[in-house]
């Protein structure tokens, strides 16, 4: 060759968009076109982004195999760029293959053409002294990543590539991944619900301070919170007689008693009825007064879960409340959706009056900036932020073992940082 390297554009359309947005099959894709083609693999960083997307390099001895995908147009970027004796369109035929790809094309040039360069003399010795204590291992390292972004912000968690469940229900794509430092997540849409190390974040602040705002809860409603890490919440106090649970996706509920059973571990419980169906069209049949605590556990304001921050929604689960009531709904995030977070709380201050809504902010990892919240519209007098049972509480949370709430974070989590002051102004 008569030249350095050998760089191959290739363009690969008509692919089947599930494959284009599949980290896991198309870094194993990458990976082994290069090792087809005879290429030692050094290693492998892949990215998938939310919700489609995925970009990855595989570094080999020989140079890289690059790709940017869009799934969306079942289009697929790829540089197959390599150096030596390396034939890299026996890596071209092979992802035409793995992608499925209708159409392609490609545009092979030679890299540092050596007719228009000079070779240097340089003394290598000292260099390979020095680099001899911090040489990479040499075996490739797998580094997949999910991403659940905006357009402007998103919140990484690397996992292992293993993907225990993916499919696509009539309302979402239900996946649960095992992510490297939170274990086995459930993702809707691509966006992250629960993983295994959190979730006690989120479900013991969903259902907590509600119970001990209120304190003589018997009858709960819950829509949504498919994933079950609620309803074992609520469960725990002996006081509630009853929960209903209505899920629109019976998908993510079969997913999680598979593969998230910790999380999903009392779809058995006799006090529970469980609803597989439209929450939305529930609460507009609820019989009034019927309700001591509504809990809205849905995913955010995209997709199945969007009536869920409807007028009308919250109108019909005010009815559905008895006199004393209280609803609490995950009130997204005043630093991630602050439009949404604003205009949940502003719609919850129409219904229950300014004085009788209010907002729990609350932290969770795994979702994107960490910053979360619930917000709550309280049908009587109950003041979340003036509780006065410390004893009681931290009697339940010693007993249950609880691992994020107790009386401090109570009172803690209605302490309000002035930009969501003013977002909720
Ligand atoms: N962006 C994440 C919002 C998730 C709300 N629901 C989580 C379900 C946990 N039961």
């Amino acid at each position: 060759m008569n030249a350095l390297g050998n760089h191959i554009l290739v363009e690969f359309s008509g692919c089947t968009p599930q494959i284009m947005n599949e980290v896991s099959t198309i870094e194993q894709g990458m990976v082994d076109a290069a090792i087809k083609a005879g290429a030692t693999v050094i290693n492998s960083t892949f990215h998938h982004f939310s919700p489609y997307g995925v970009s990855g390099v595989v570094v080999i001895q020989e140079s890289h195999l690059a790709i940017h995908t869009w799934p969306e147009y079942g289009y697929a970027a790829v540089d197959l760029f390599t150096c030596g004796d390396i034939d890299a369109w026996v890596s071209f035929d092979y992802l035409k293959e793995v992608f499925q790809a209708k159409n392609y094309s490609a545009v092979e040039m030679r890299r540092g053409s050596l007719s228009l360069l000079d070779r240097m003399d340089f003394d290598l010795t000292t260099m390979r002294e020095e680099a001899k204590g911090r040489r990479n291992p040499d075996f490739y390292t797998r580094n997949v990543w999910f991403t659940d972004k905006d357009d402007n912000q998103a919140l990484s968690l690397r996992y292992t590539g293993e993907v225990f469940h993916d499919v696509q229900s009539p309302y979402q794509r239900v996946k649960i991944l095992e992510s490297y430092k939170y274990g086995k997540m459930l993702a809707l849409d691509d966006m992250v619900m629960t993983t295994e190390k959190d979730e006690f974040h989120y479900h013991e602040m969903i259902s907590h301070p509600a119970m001990f705002t209120h304190g003589n809860v018997k009858n709960v409603l819950v829509i949504g919170g498919g994933d079950g890490g609620t309803v074992r919440q609520i469960l725990r106090h002996e006081g509630v007689e009853k929960v209903t649970m209505v899920e629109i996706d019976g998908e993510v509920i079969e997913a999680c008693k598979k593969h998230l059973p910790n999380i999903a571990a009392s779809f058995d419980d006799p006090k529970l009825e469980l609803i597989v169906g439209d929450g939305i069209a529930f609460a507009a049949n609820a019989k009034a007064e019927s309700y001591d605590l509504i809990l809205v556990d849905g995913s955010d304001p995209v997709g199945p879960a969007e009536g869920l921050f409807s007028v009308e929604f919250f109108n019909n689960c005010a009815k559905a409340l008895k006199p004393g009531g209280i609803l609490l709904t995950q009130g997204e995030s005043p630093k991630f959706n602050e439009k949404a977070f604003a205009e949940l709380h502003h719609t919850l201050a129409d219904i229950f009056g300014k004085d009788h809504t209010y907002t729990s902010l609350f932290f969770v990892p795994t979702y994107p900036t960490g910053m979360w919240s619930f917000q709550w519209g309280v049908k009587g007098d109950a003041n979340p932020k003036k509780i006065t049972n410390d004893d009681e509480i931290e009697a339940f949370v010693e007993k249950q073992g609880l691992r994020y709430y107790n009386a401090d974070v109570h009172r803690g989590s209605f302490a309000t940082p002035g930009f969501v002051k003013d977002l909720l102004k």
